[in-house]
């Protein structure tokens, strides 16, 4: 072995072990296992929400977030897609309703994300990572103490009051419990003591609106009425799709008939401002 053979090996060596130190100096990742409600799918009687959107065929590969003018990803976050089409096949509990946003933010600097990950909604509330079963990751985050957000495409987000210590060790945060505190005022609603996210934000502007100015419902029947195959401009018109104004989450927008996605809206509106349908209901996120 010659003093040069040597020293380039000598140096690969250092370089093997300069690369792995940065790997130990690398970020542990953080997993999180957040459970939630979307009051529109949840069926009370049995604690599950619907996968009527699953079982149309309609769910799509790709996360929608991306595509979505008032979501914005953060950190390593969007693109999320899912490689097997196994996912969706699953039935039961761990059906897959819809895809959700789960943000992180720093306990220093609440206003704006540290990471996003776009991520499945099971029919029990679980929120797991692309392959249907696993906790989010967030494989490029220090361990800490993060504020914990779930937004969904046409649901009002919620958002932990607390920052909660997390880690490369999944932590359930359980959006469905009173027992969790949250941040804002009037953050969502409750049905039978499970907390179930606000419906009906079809025009995407954080806020639930009824009737008024800016109201959803307009979303849901301009949808409906202006349909291509909706020849006759009918009220009744189901219009099947990946759709904002689908309220109740079956894959269908529907203006009048069985289960129409008004009635959800109207319901909502109708408790909420004791029978006042213009009242508002906003986001308790910090922008
Ligand atoms: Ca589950
Ligand atoms: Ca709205
Ligand atoms: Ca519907």
């Amino acid at each position: 072995m010659n003093f040069h053979f040597f020293q380039k090996k000598s140096l690969q060596a250092l370089l093997v072990l300069a690369a792995f130190s940065i790997q130990l100096d690398a970020h542990d990742g953080i997993k999180v296992s957040p459970r939630l409600f979307l009051s529109g799918s949840y069926m009370a009687s049995t604690g599950l929400m619907r996968d009527g959107i699953r079982q149309q065929g309609l769910l799509p590969m790709k996360e929608p977030y991306s595509t979505l003018s008032s979501f914005k990803h953060f950190g390593d976050g969007g693109g999320e897609a899912v490689a097997n089409p196994a996912v969706f096949q699953a039935t039961g509990n761990d059906a897959i309703v819809d895809w959700v946003m789960v943000e992180l933010r720093s306990a220093s600097n609440m206003s704006s994300p540290v990471s996003t990950h776009s991520a499945l909604l099971q029919r029990d509330g679980d929120v797991v990572s692309t392959d249907g079963v696993s906790p989010v990751s967030f494989k490029n985050l220090a361990s800490g103490n993060y504020h914990v957000a779930v937004r969904h495409r046409n649901h009002l987000g919620v958002m932990t009051a607390q920052a909660l210590p997390l880690s490369g060790t999944a932590v359930l945060v359980d959006f469905t419990s009173e027992g969790t505190a949250l941040y804002g005022a009037n953050p969502c609603a409750t049905i039978g003591g499970k907390r179930v996210l606000w419906l009906g934000d079809a025009n995407q502007d954080k806020r639930f609106i009824h009737q008024g100015p800016n109201n959803d419902v307009f979303s849901l029947y301009s949808a409906v009425l202006s349909a291509p195959a909706n020849t006759s401009n009918s009220g009744n018109y189901m219009l099947k799709g990946y759709l904002m104004p689908d309220f109740n989450m079956d894959g269908f927008a529907t203006f009048y008939g069985p289960n129409n996605d008004k009635a959800f809206s109207f319901q909502q509106a109708a408790l909420q401002g004791n029978g006042m349908l213009n009242y508002i209901l906003t986001e308790q996120i910090p922008n």
